[in-house]
């Protein structure tokens, strides 16, 4: 793992940039990607769906049969987003939080989803009973959310409920409100 990952909670500094970076995790089906859309085309911010990324530029080691996703090469992919993310304007996407530098984001959003909401969105996709379970338990036991609190600093990190619709348009809401403030507070 990169010595400066997310994991490492020490002194890190920030580098300067004119707009923030913003990471939206959860449990695949919360609505990462359908919130990073709705946030990107409300702030004008840049939408990296890293799932997609890593496909695209094969950032990964191949396939895993058994739950049906790639085995992310972490190097390859820190590599390939580190001169995205230097002059910021970011909205990240991915399921896994931890592997990134901390430095990297101003923002941290973890949506969470009842589980009697999030169950029929996997069976939806068409996902193996493996991966669904896999995903629920990963939900019930609030794994991003902890990996998150212990990557970046604790007020960064915010939970939002990702259930419905209107819950979603408030959070993009928020997430817009959120970015003018911060290009408010650090304006040049
Ligand atoms: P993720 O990127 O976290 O895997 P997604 O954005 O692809 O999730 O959403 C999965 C499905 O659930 C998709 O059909 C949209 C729907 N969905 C996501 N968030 C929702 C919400 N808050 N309310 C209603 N539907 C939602």
């Amino acid at each position: 793992m990169d010595s400066d990952s997310g994991s490492d909670c020490g002194d890190v500094p920030n580098f300067p940039r004119d707009l923030p970076n913003i990471l939206i995790t959860g449990t695949p089906g919360t609505g990462k990607t359908t919130t990073s859309e709705m946030a990107a085309e409300a702030t004008g911010l840049t939408h990296i769906n890293v799932g997609d990324l890593v496909k695209a530029k094969a950032l990964h080691e191949g396939l895993d049969t058994e739950f049906d996703s790639y085995i992310l090469d972490e190097d390859k992919l820190l590599d390939e987003m580190e001169d995205m993310m230097k002059p910021g304007g970011k909205i990240v996407d991915f399921h896994t939080c931890e592997i990134f530098p901390e430095r990297w984001f101003d923002l941290v959003i973890v949506l969470r989803t009842d589980n009697n909401v999030l169950y029929p969105r996997l069976e939806s996709r068409g996902y193996n009973a493996k991966k669904i379970n896999e995903n629920m338990e990963c939900e019930i036991m609030q794994v991003v959310l902890e990996d998150a609190r212990e990557s970046y600093a604790e007020e960064i990190v915010i939970e939002l409920q990702s259930n419905s619709i209107e819950q979603m348009e408030e959070n993009v809401s928020r997430i817009k409100a959120w970015k003018e403030q911060w290009v408010l507070n650090n304006a040049k």
